[in-house]
């Protein structure tokens, strides 16, 4: 999971992370950073070749990013489910982006989609500079 930086702007690093952990998951590891726009275009690889592109690394760059790796049983679908869907007015009540997100893009939380995106994202954004 990534708390992005609308979230970290308005101190809800805590609270998101008092929700993990109260549906099971365990912190294993966890990195604070202000990601470097080569960071951010690398971490969103998948779609660079969106016309949203750019506004959405000049955000992810805007402020600070934590990167925690979590682990639970189903933990990539559970974390999905309780993040909820990527326009905070579609997502259900009680997830994560429906209690923080503000507008589609500063929608609090990135949760990795698939073993696959988890093992690329936690490759990019816990390497050492
Ligand atoms: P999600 O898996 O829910 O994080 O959503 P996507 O991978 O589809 O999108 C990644 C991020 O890009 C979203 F969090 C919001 C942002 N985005 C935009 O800013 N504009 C768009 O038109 C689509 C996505």
């Amino acid at each position: 999971m990534l708390i992005k930086p609308d979230a970290t702007k308005r101190n809800l690093v805590g609270k998101i992370l008092s929700i993990v952990e109260d549906e099971g998951f365990k912190i294993v590891k966890i990195k604070s950073q202000k990601m470097s726009k080569s960071l951010a275009k690398e971490f969103y690889a998948v779609h660079r070749k969106k016309d949203f592109f750019k506004d959405l690394v000049d955000y992810m760059c805007s402020g600070l990013t934590v990167g925690v790796i979590l682990e639970r049983k189903n933990a990539i679908n559970h974390l999905r489910e309780i993040v909820g869907a990527t326009d905070p007015k579609e997502a259900k009540e009680g997830t994560i982006r429906h209690l923080f997100g503000e507008t589609f893009r500063r929608n609090s939380v990135h949760a990795s989609d698939s073993k696959k995106s988890f093992v690329y994202e936690k490759r990019v954004f816990f390497k050492e500079k």
